[in-house]
């Protein structure tokens, strides 16, 4: 008889995990037992600056008090219906959900990659039924160290050959080109072509931010070209950047709009594809669906996470912040930091290699009580939640100054 959960040290739990728990990830050795605002604690005690926010799926800070106030009313109400009745929460989510973003209809859906995956169906139809494209030839053209998920057909057209081997046959259909380079995309939009599906900012790249003018010259293209550009904003959009959406940088708005992770405010998954109702409306009843999506649980902390978005108060808290966390960086230039892209209160930090690789800081960094995840190499990402504050951030950037010190 094991002894139960609440009772085990972080090292049983670890160790309990190994016969029974998939290997499809190497964690650092930290076992969260519980939250609040920027900070976790560990099963011992112990407290950590989160600075990963669960891939800013955190934007708003662990178990935010709006966000699990509406998780607790509703949860006293009504979960789960089925699409295949209504509930009386999901028109106020999709209406307001579709005025924040600019667009007119709303698919919702549970995780990011079941988003993009509806939207690749959604601009595939599109093709067929409005573009004229002949069936079954339709092609989506993606950029090369894209990361939108792991489904058969997304991992299909990844770059990432970890993400890829083993899981083939993969799914026809689609063209990659450098990111950031508009000649290529120019040459591989041809008059099959429903989409380009493009992150604004590549986040597992490493927060690769595009020229300026990328954003505006894809969406001049695929007008021009008449395709639809998809923007995947499930990790850059929601307030990250300094922005709603990482595409506001540019003043574009996409046809079609993916959003996950912080759309569920770190307590439900909720995922949706928010498009043009020309392109929208080429679904019809049965044509797509899924048990979850849209459930009364998960629209009612959706609705809540667009209130707080409705403010521009956490869009203009990463705006300012983002200078805090550039500055620091920059101070660090130089001093174990070969490099690093940051936008509003999401950075990809080039750690010197001869320091050690992302793994081996993340694991200092947690030693002194911050949590970071490398993304390849010597590449960490800083993703706090918006709610951090200035000192937490200061803080966290001398620590990261004191490790890197240390290390070599
Ligand atoms: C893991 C990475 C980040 C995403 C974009 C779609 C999805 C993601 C731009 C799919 C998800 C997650 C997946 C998660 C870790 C994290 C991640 F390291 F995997 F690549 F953030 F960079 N589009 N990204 O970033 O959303 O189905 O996961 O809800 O796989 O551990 P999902």
């Amino acid at each position: 008889m094991t002894a139960p959960a609440h009772a085990r040290t972080s090292a049983d739990l670890i160790r309990a995990e190994e016969p029974v728990l998939a290997h499809n990830y190497h964690p650092l050795p930290v076992v969260v037992a519980r939250a609040e605002g920027a900070w976790v604690e560990d099963v011992e005690g112990r407290r950590y600056l989160d600075m990963l926010a669960g891939y800013s799926a955190l934007n708003f800070g662990h178990r935010h008090p709006a966000l699990i106030q509406a998780a607790h009313d509703q949860l006293d109400r009504l979960t789960l219906t089925s699409r295949a009745f209504h509930n009386d929460r999901l028109a106020e989510f999709a209406e307001r959900l579709a005025a924040l973003t600019g667009l007119d209809m709303v698919l919702p859906m549970n995780t990011g990659a079941e988003a993009v995956e509806s939207g690749i169906k959604v601009a595939r139809k599109w093709a067929y039924d409005v573009k004229g494209v002949p069936d079954g030839q339709a092609t989506i053209v993606v950029a090369a160290d894209n990361f939108h998920g792991r489904t058969t057909t997304i991992v299909s057209f990844s770059t990432d050959e970890t993400a890829r081997a083993g899981f083939g046959p993969f799914t026809p259909g689609f063209r990659i080109v450098p990111y950031n380079d508009l000649a290529a995309l120019e040459e591989a939009v041809d008059e099959t072509t429903a989409a380009v599906l493009i992150e604004p900012i590549q986040g597992e790249a490493g927060v690769i931010i595009p020229d300026e003018g990328y954003l505006a010259g894809v969406r001049e293209l695929t007008r021009r070209k008449g395709c639809l550009f998809i923007a995947d904003e499930i990790q850059s959009g929601l307030g990250r950047t300094g922005r709603t959406l990482a595409v506001e940088h540019e003043s574009v708005v996409p046809d079609v709009l993916l959003l996950g992770k912080a759309l569920g405010g770190g307590i439900v998954p909720v995922s949706a594809v928010v498009a043009r109702r020309e392109v929208m409306g080429v679904l019809g009843p049965g044509e797509h669906g899924s048990t979850f999506g849209g459930n009364p649980l998960a629209a009612a902390v959706g609705t809540a996470v667009v209130g707080l978005l409705e403010t521009g108060e956490f869009q203009r808290r990463a705006d300012e912040l983002g200078l805090v966390l550039s500055e620091g960086l920059e101070a660090l230039r130089g001093h174990g930091v070969s490099g690093f892209r940051a936008r509003g209160l999401w950075a990809g930090v080039d750690v010197d290699p001869a320091l050690g690789t992302g793994r081996e800081i993340s694991e200092r960094l947690m030693r002194e009580g911050i949590l970071v995840k490398d993304t390849h190499g010597s590449t960490i990402r800083l993703a706090p939640p918006l709610t951090v504050t200035a000192d937490e951030l200061r803080s966290a950037l001398g620590t990261l100054e004191k490790v890197l010190g240390q290390a070599g």
